[in-house]
């Protein structure tokens, strides 16, 4: 791409948190729709290990996380040529237009965030400060590139409002200084559900591993949890399928990975047994992810080659970065270093 065309898309930009295993809820909720966005966009990748921290990690596992879940970017067709892929905390500006946005953040704000409430309810022992500002360091990822569009599962509807409404505060204060982003929230699978408590979302870090998918499991485990996934008593699809939790996911889950639409999927499989139905989603998932567990093992087999990526996609978000942090620090009343 030309760098006058390069001026000229607009920007997209998510994040994902190296916790737990890459699942297939965070594939069809947010990778997938990078992958089919990236060539209309000038996408930047994150993986936010500042914001994983706000759940105790082990060093050694975040460490190692970090690289394979920039691999499985790369891997699920994220073109490293024409992204900016990197790791969050290579960016000092994050953290530091995250401290000035948590001063433009109410925390009667704070306390409606959902998934700040789910959180704290699993981690008891472990209500830090950072679990709580977490939405003021996401919106300074997204605010910090001037994005226009956050493509995101629905579970991050609140905070991307939260952010424009951060955005459109410190904007209306001072002068225009932010872009007010768009989310992007996929029509089928912005919110795939657990295979062993369909009521709850599919989660990466989930104590049962049953319980989701990852995009790194070998194909008998894909067969079996595919087959243990928690069903009604029903045995056949009918239409009313599609609105039943358990069963409901699966044909979601097919239809995305088929790209099919859900009515599509049911006249497919109408009057077919959900085993039957079953063996022919855990056919299409191996077939999906056979081929992406190759390419991310090459990707894994060259870690020059992926840690050159990541240091250059940090050497050009800092230099983005600088210009709106600079911005922000004139706008506010800092003095400009030098100056004093
Ligand atoms: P964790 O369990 O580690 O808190 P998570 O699985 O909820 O993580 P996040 O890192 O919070 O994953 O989310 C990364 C992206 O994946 C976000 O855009 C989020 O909306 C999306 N996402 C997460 N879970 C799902 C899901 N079950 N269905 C659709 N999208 C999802
Ligand atoms: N909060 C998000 C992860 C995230 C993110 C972002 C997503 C952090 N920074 C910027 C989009 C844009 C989550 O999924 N829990």
């Amino acid at each position: 791409m030309s760098e006058a065309q390069k001026d000229t898309k607009p920007t997209l930009l998510s994040g994902i948190q190296p916790s737990g295993h890459l699942a297939l809820g965070n594939y069809v909720g947010a990778m997938r729709n990078w992958v089919n966005l990236q060539e209309d966009y000038n996408g930047i990748f994150i993986v936010v290990d500042m914001h994983a921290i706000t759940v105790r990690q082990k060093p050694a596992e975040l460490r190692n996380r970090c690289l394979s879940f920039a691999a499985q970017y790369l891997a699920a067709g994220i073109d490293p040529e024409e992204n900016i892929i990197f790791i969050q905390s290579h960016v000092p500006q994050h953290a530091e237009l995250a401290w000035v946005l948590n001063c433009y953040t109410y925390m009667g704000e704070l306390n409606r965030m959902t998934q700040f409430k789910d959180k704290a309810q699993r981690h008891e022992d472990n209500i830090n400060a950072g679990l709580y500002s977490y939405p003021a360091l996401m919106a300074a990822d997204i605010l910090l590139y001037q994005t226009d569009l956050v493509p995101v599962g629905a579970d991050q509807k609140q905070h991307l409002e939260l952010t424009r409404d951060i955005a459109n505060r410190f904007n209306k204060a001072y002068s225009p200084t932010f872009k007010v982003p768009e989310p992007f929230i996929p029509k089928s699978g912005a919110r795939i559900m657990s295979l062993q408590e369909p009521e709850k979302k599919m989660s990466k870090s989930d104590v049962n591993e049953n319980n989701y998918i990852s995009l790194l499991d070998p194909p008998d485990v894909l067969v079996r949890k595919v087959k243990r996934a928690v069903t009604d008593s029903a045995r056949e699809i009918t239409p009313d399928s599609l609105q039943n939790p358990g069963i409901g996911n699966l044909l979601t889950i097919y239809a995305v990975l088929n790209d099919l639409s859900a009515n599509e999927v049911i006249s497919q499989f109408e009057g077919h047994q959900y085993s039957q139905f079953k063996g022919a989603l855990a056919d299409s998932l191996v077939a999906f992810l056979e081929p992406f567990q190759q390419r991310y093992d090459k990707i894994m087999a060259e870690k020059g080659y992926l840690t050159g990526i990541l240091d250059q996609g940090a050497s050009q978000a800092r230099y983005i970065a600088r210009k709106t942090l600079s911005k922000v620090y004139r706008k506010i009343g800092f003095v400009a270093p030098g100056r004093v």
